[in-house]
């Protein structure tokens, strides 16, 4: 069975183990052991979202490749979710040390050696899809792991320039030329600087108009027998997924069933700060208002089946919809969720 999952960062890992053990691909890891009887007849292709991605000390950071690669490659930090495990952190103190900024964002010293090749193979010219695969050959992660795009596709994040403490201080002079009352700034400062706090007015993926989806999306979309919406964020992580032109095309017009998992249980997000991105496009944090927002394939939206956890209930108009536990507690439990979509789909059994 071929398999494809749009996925983002820590949600959309954890979701790729269990689909990995339900589908008995082993891993993780290039010696990790098998949680399944796999035939070598499943494969899954993760197309990962990019709008995260940054340059930050001449270095370019994909934190949802990276996140996916470490977790299904055994060497992820499990209890934060991104970054190496046993990290250590002297380059960062060494950069804040010199006062480079900017300080706000964690770069571990394993994880910088990772940045480091990325960043040398892109100025020698290589796309990141061809520098992911090469960095994977070490992580061995048992899953393609497709960026959405090698083009530069990143999100940014309109808020009020008050909210930012880098806008100058209008009050300090009337020489000072005057700001205008909203600024955009990069998700990750948002999300890692910020926290979500200042209010989201919306989210642009800079970049798209001109991007195209990496070699092998379409292809592997085209190809497969079923595709996964993992329960990421529906706005910056599936949302920007599907900002590459021709992607939401292609996963419309594709013969497979495309089925979606809830990341919202009892109107809040398993994780992250889904609800501060829902409000900033107009949908309500439920998992009826996410299903309707991908909507119904056969009415130029995304869905065939659309997942809810046991406790909560969605009516989309022309979507399958089942209520099953959704909460990635362990890998077994993952597993299950991913056979209840596969189920949804007609190609496979929990
Ligand atoms: N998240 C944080 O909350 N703080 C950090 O300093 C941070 C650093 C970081 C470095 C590399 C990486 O791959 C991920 C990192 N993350 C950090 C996670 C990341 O910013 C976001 O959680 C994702 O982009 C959202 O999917």
């Amino acid at each position: 069975m071929k398999v494809v999952a749009l996925v983002g960062g820590v949600g959309g890992a954890r979701f790729l183990l269990g689909l990995k053990a339900a589908l008995g691909i082993p891993g993780p890891g290039p010696d990790g052991v098998a949680e399944g009887t796999g035939s070598g007849a499943n494969e899954i292709t993760a197309v990962v979202n990019v709008g995260d991605d940054i340059w930050l000390h001449g270095l370019r950071i994909c934190p949802d490749l990276d996140t996916c690669m470490y977790t299904l490659g055994g060497g992820i930090d499990t209890e934060r979710g991104w970054g190496r495990e046993g990290e250590t952190w002297t380059v960062g103190a060494e950069l804040a040390a010199y006062g480079a900024e900017p300080s706000w964002f964690g770069l571990g010293d394993k994880d910088v050696a990772t940045h480091l090749i990325r960043s040398r193979m892109l100025r020698a010219g290589y796309p990141l899809s061809a520098i992911t695969e090469a960095l994977c050959a070490r992580w061995q992660p048992g899953v393609r792991l497709l960026p959405a795009s090698d083009d530069r596709v990143e999100t940014h994040v309109v808020i009020d320039a008050q909210a930012d403490p880098d806008t100058p201080d209008q009050s300090a002079g009337t020489d000072q030329p005057t700001q205008p009352a909203q600024k955009a700034i990069h998700f990750q400062e948002w999300w890692v600087r910020h926290r979500a706090v200042p209010k989201a007015h919306r989210f642009a993926s800079v970049g798209a108009e001109e991007a195209k989806p990496a070699p092998g999306v379409t292809e592997a979309i085209a190809e497969a027998d079923v595709v996964l919406l993992a329960p990421s964020n529906p706005v910056v992580s599936i949302g920007a997924i599907l900002a590459v032109p021709g992607l939401g095309d292609a996963l419309r017009a594709g013969p497979a069933p495309v089925i979606g998992l809830s990341p919202i249980v009892g109107g809040r997000p398993v994780r992250g700060m889904a609800d501060a991105c829902l409000e900033a496009i107009g949908v309500e944090t439920t998992a009826q208002a996410v299903g309707r927002h991908y909507g119904a394939r056969a009415t130029g939206g995304l869905l065939d089946g659309w997942l809810v956890h046991e406790s909560d209930w969605a009516d989309v108009p022309g979507v399958a919809v089942r209520a099953v536990p959704l909460m990635m507690t362990d890998v077994e439990a993952t597993a299950k969720m991913a056979r209840h979509a596969l189920e949804l789909a007609g190609v496979g059994g929990v």
